[in-house]
């Protein structure tokens, strides 16, 4: 009786309790448009009802629909130079379904268009969320010339000034800050990430960083150099794009079984030194062969970009494997290398760089232009190793890649992560705050043979607001939108492996264990250009 009684009396206190605690309710959404943050202009504050929403429409991406919950959406400008037109926008769930936390969502490409679809992937866990253009509109990268504060906002400012607005937008419509912040992106997403870790690292308490393109700059040489190393001198595909996947077929078969398990997946291309050459010939051409100058141009896509003079790597190569899986942009050479008339992102050194609209890619000079570039317009990259100031503030960062990226080589991404830990004092001191996860058989962001569907905010959460870190990230494989394949992500550097005598389908099979570090890759060919 005695603890029922209690119970009772608990359950009368907590509505009071509830309400003596919780600050008043917030702004409503239309006065939101009569705020005032310096450098920012709010256009709109409206409320919309839950259902369909159909975004305004961005060059060069298709419209979705999107189905969304009710919330208060804020469309605003921040204009931190004289020269900025930094679009956002902020979607506030009404109080009773806010989670009290914040996320801002990452972009693609050169972007030039808000973020809609992952907006409503936050929305829909509660969160208050925030996206911008990036200062500009479109893919194109004209919008450099001239413009060097637009290049700036687009490098790195845009997500910050979005961050900051965002967060007071937010406190003024609940009566409160949000308890947590995350920002959440892949490919540019994933250079706004580190970016965001490296440059302001009190705007984040959580970071997820996928597939990262923060190597900005020798990303940039990188597509120019394995352009010209594909294409012949009358600018046609030296390998015609629908040879790629004799490629990743025979690259499979050959550096399946290395990892000890046929299950159609490389599980580490460092360890895989599949030659081309195998693909050959006898005869005339055909489709089922490469010809020699095919051969040519796919082993100096695995080579890399190297210095001429020195031999040194300027940027990694694309790994084995990510030729051709599949039709999607980021599911092979296509799109980034062999389909494109020019080398992809010319426009960096045309509008960002030499301001020079006719400059001719075949006037490069590795050395001295990269040299160049780095001296000019290092803000364009993100590849701070020293994070001690985001360690120090509390902040978390959860890194993943596919490795079979065929956009952003994963070599490059390794590449980071052995970076910081050597900075920050070794892997323990790293892993505090810090942890990577490759996907073996994953595409750029998605896509691929591999298990390539993970929730990594879900991970990011536990350990902010748990303090649990991750180990591991399970990770699934669907077709035709069923699951057909688990797989447990391991925290780099170890690797998964069959435990015993479980399906390999099923991620309870799996531990994550330690693998011998690979050996460097054998050389194929001597010069690259
Ligand atoms: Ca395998």
């Amino acid at each position: 009786m005695f603890r029922r009684t209690l119970f009772g009396v608990v359950i009368a206190t907590t509505p009071l309790l509830a309400q003596v605690t919780t600050p008043g309710a917030g702004t409503p959404c239309a006065s939101l448009a009569a705020l005032t943050i310096p450098g920012v202009t709010i256009k709109s504050a409206d409320i919309v009802a839950a259902g369909p929403f159909t975004p305004p429409a961005a060059p060069g991406t298709p419209t979705t629909v999107l189905t969304l919950p009710a919330h208060c959406r804020v469309d605003a400008i921040a204009r931190p130079t004289h020269d900025s037109e930094i679009k956002f926008e902020v979607w506030i769930p009404p109080v009773e379904a806010w989670n009290g936390k914040f996320q801002g969502v990452g972009n693609g490409g050169y972007s030039g268009a808000i973020g809609y679809a992952a907006m409503a992937v936050g929305l829909k866990r509660g969160y208050a969320v925030a996206s911008t253009d990036t200062g500009h509109t479109g893919d194109d990268m004209k919008f450099g010339q001239g413009h060097p504060e637009k290049i700036v906002d687009w490098a790195y400012r845009a997500i910050h000034v979005t961050a900051e607005a965002a967060k007071l937008i937010v406190r003024d419509a609940q009566g409160r800050f949000a308890e947590h912040s995350y920002f959440v992106g892949c490919s540019s997403g994933g250079h706004q990430a580190l970016s965001e870790a490296q440059r302001y690292p009190e705007d984040y308490d959580g970071i997820v960083a996928g597939d990262p393109a923060n190597n900005r700059i020798r990303q940039t040489f990188g597509f120019l150099n394995s352009w010209i190393a594909t294409h012949n001198g009358d600018g046609k595909p030296t390998i015609p794009v629908n040879k790629l996947p004799l490629l990743t077929k025979a690259a499979v078969e050959a550096c399946d079984a290395i990892d000890g398990l046929k299950d159609g997946l490389i599980d580490d291309p460092r360890r895989c030194h599949f030659d081309p050459v195998k693909l050959l010939c006898k005869a005339g051409d055909d489709a089922t062969c490469l010809t020699q100058s095919q051969v040519d141009a796919a082993r100096k896509m695995y080579e890399g970009t190297k210095s001429t003079k020195t031999g040194e790597t300027i940027y990694t190569g694309w790994p084995r494997g990510s030729e051709a899986f599949g039709d999607r942009a980021i599911e092979g050479w296509g799109q980034y290398v062999v389909n494109p008339n020019e080398p992809m992102r010319v426009g960096f050194f045309r509008y960002f760089l030499f301001h020079d609209p006719n400059w001719d890619y075949r006037t490069i000079d590795m050395e001295r232009d990269l040299a160049f570039a780095e001296q000019k317009l290092p803000f364009m990259s993100a590849v701070e190793k020293d994070l001690t100031p985001f360690k120090k503030r509390g902040g978390k960062l959860l890194m993943y890649t596919g490795w079979a990226d065929p956009v952003v080589p994963p070599g490059d991404t390794v590449a980071y992560y052995d970076g910081v830990v050597k900075t920050m004092g070794g892997l323990e001191k790293t892993r505090d705050f810090f942890r990577f996860f490759l996907a073996p058989g994953m595409g750029h962001c998605s896509g691929g043979p591999g298990p390539n569907t993970f929730d990594m905010l879900g991970a990011l959460e536990q350990w902010v607001e748990k303090g649990a870190a991750p180990d591991k990230v399970i990770a699934s494989h669907s077709t035709n939108g069923k699951v057909d394949r688990t797989r447990p992500l391991c925290q780099y550097p170890l690797v998964a492996r069959v435990k015993g005598t479980g399906s390999t389908d099923d991620a309870a099979s799996f531990a994550c264990v330690a693998a011998t570090p690979p050996a460097a890759a054998k050389p194929t060919t001597g010069g690259l250009r």
